[in-house]
């Protein structure tokens, strides 16, 4: 080979040389541009951690993702989602009964299973609805409640008085001591005030806390005035007669009014006899009661006979079909034998004309008189069978524990109490409620405590 050759070999091969490397060059460049981060992230980096599995499948999902039909969830598309709720239910988790009634949160559930948005993560809204037992009781006073509303004068002395004496630390005897001086006080009356505090000492037997003194006492209490209760009396087919006796200025004409009320309300029609004829006054203001009450009411001029307007209220009462008569009586102690001998021929009258009747005689005594109740008591049951007591203005007094002094030594039940001036005021008694009544504390006027 000359030189000549040699040359033209070594250029030629250069040439080839250059050209294979400007090929590769492009080759090289042509793939990059396919696939640049896909080669180049895997040869430099590590790969990344797998997502935490919390992230995936929240446990607070799961109840959710259970509620979507199945095969809603499967045939809807994320952006129809939206519109599930009108969309009918799928036949296998058909809503039963009750459902139908659930409020708009709970059957729009299935909205909220939707996996792509943020918000199903967040647990279902909690329904805040009151719980029943929260809801303000509705129309009717509890019967408690109607008893502190007239008690709350002789409640808060009486009380007051049992607290003191039971204060801490105190010896037994100086609180039986103590508790005999309270009943006195609310006007229990002596002798009904010992033959309690004896019945508490014998039922304790012995040494005791002043709460179990307490118990005891208000179940003497209770005793007491639940023996001489007594079923009201059964007219039959004849108009009830109920004749309320009483001194003058204790609460009879007010009280008649009151029963007319309620016996109208509750029995049905009533007629009212006016049998204080003494004096005007006492008619006329029987006659605005009842316009009030819209009852009738048989009258006849003052003066005149007390046993003839009752006499001519039954009559009158019996052709009427009306279901009860209500005779108010005078009270005027000073002329006391001619008062005493008018009631008695009022009840014999009115006998005559309806055997049986009256078939009640209610004492009215006022509460504020305290023991003084007991002499009128005994005063009227000498003349008149009483068969019960109305205890009035018992709003106005301290001293309601004359109740238990009545139960006690009249042996009478309390059919009613009056507890204020207006129609509404009057309240059948209970001698339990009252017992009860009688030994609660109340909250205090500003605010959930307790009177100490
Ligand atoms: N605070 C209060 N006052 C009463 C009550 N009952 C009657 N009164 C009032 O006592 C006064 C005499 O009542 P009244 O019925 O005329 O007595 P009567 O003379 O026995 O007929 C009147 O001013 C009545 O308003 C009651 O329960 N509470
Ligand atoms: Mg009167």
């Amino acid at each position: 080979m000359n030189t000549v050759e040699l040359i033209i070999l070594v250029a030629s091969a250069f040439v080839s040389g250059a050209a294979l490397t400007a090929l590769g060059v492009l080759i090289e460049f042509s793939v990059r541009k396919r696939a640049p981060t896909r080669v180049t992230r895997a040869q430099i980096e590590p790969a990344p951690p797998p997502a935490p599995p919390e992230v995936t499948a929240t446990p607070e999902i799961e109840p959710q993702t259970r509620l979507v039909p199945p095969a809603a969830a499967a045939a809807a598309p994320p952006s129809e989602v939206a519109s599930l709720p009108q969309v009918s239910p799928a036949p296998e988790v058909a809503s039963p009964p009750e459902a139908a009634a659930l409020p708009e949160e709970a059957t729009a559930v299935p909205l909220e299973a939707v996996p792509v948005a943020p918000e199903p993560l967040l647990p279902p809204p909690v329904t805040v609805s009151p719980p029943p037992e929260v809801l303000p009781a509705p129309v009717a006073t509890p019967p408690l409640a109607r008893f502190r509303l007239g008690l709350r004068r002789t409640r808060e002395g009486f009380l007051s008085r049992l607290r003191s004496v039971m204060r801490g630390g105190a010896p037994i005897e100086e609180i039986y001591d103590g508790l005999e001086e309270a009943l006195i006080s609310a006007d229990v009356g002596v002798d009904a005030s010992t033959r309690l505090v004896a019945a508490v000492r014998g039922r304790l037997k012995g040494a005791s806390t002043p709460d179990a003194i307490r118990e005891a006492l208000k179940g003497e209490i209770s005793t007491t005035l639940s023996a001489v209760e007594r079923e009201p009396a059964d007219s039959g087919d004849a108009p009830l007669v109920v004749m309320l006796v009483g001194v003058n200025g204790v609460g009879k004409t007010t009280t008649v009014a009151k029963l007319a009320a309620q016996f109208k309300a509750e029995r049905g029609s009533v007629l009212v006899a006016a049998a204080d004829t003494f004096r005007a006054a006492a008619i006329e203001q029987l006659e605005v009661w009842c316009q009030r009450v819209e009852v009738d009411l048989i009258k006849q001029k003052p003066g005149s006979d007390p046993a003839a307007v009752a006499f001519d209220a039954v009559k009158a009462a019996r052709a009427r079909g009306a279901a009860t008569v209500l005779i108010d009586t005078a009270g005027r102690l000073q002329t006391k034998v001619n008062l005493m001998e008018e009631l008695k021929k009022i009840a014999r009258v009115v006998g005559r004309e309806l055997p049986g009747a009256p078939h009640e005689t209610w004492l009215v005594l006022d509460a504020t008189t305290g023991q003084n109740a007991l002499s009128q008591a005994k005063l009227f049951a000498d003349a008149v069978p009483l068969t019960g007591v109305v205890l009035a203005k018992l709003d106005s007094t301290a001293k309601g524990g004359v109740i238990i002094a009545i139960a006690d030594r009249l042996k009478l039940p309390v059919r009613f109490v009056g507890i204020g001036e207006g129609l509404d005021d009057l309240r059948p008694f209970d001698g339990r409620e009252f017992a009860e009544a009688l030994f609660t504390e109340e909250a205090t006027q500003g605010g959930s405590s307790y009177a100490a």
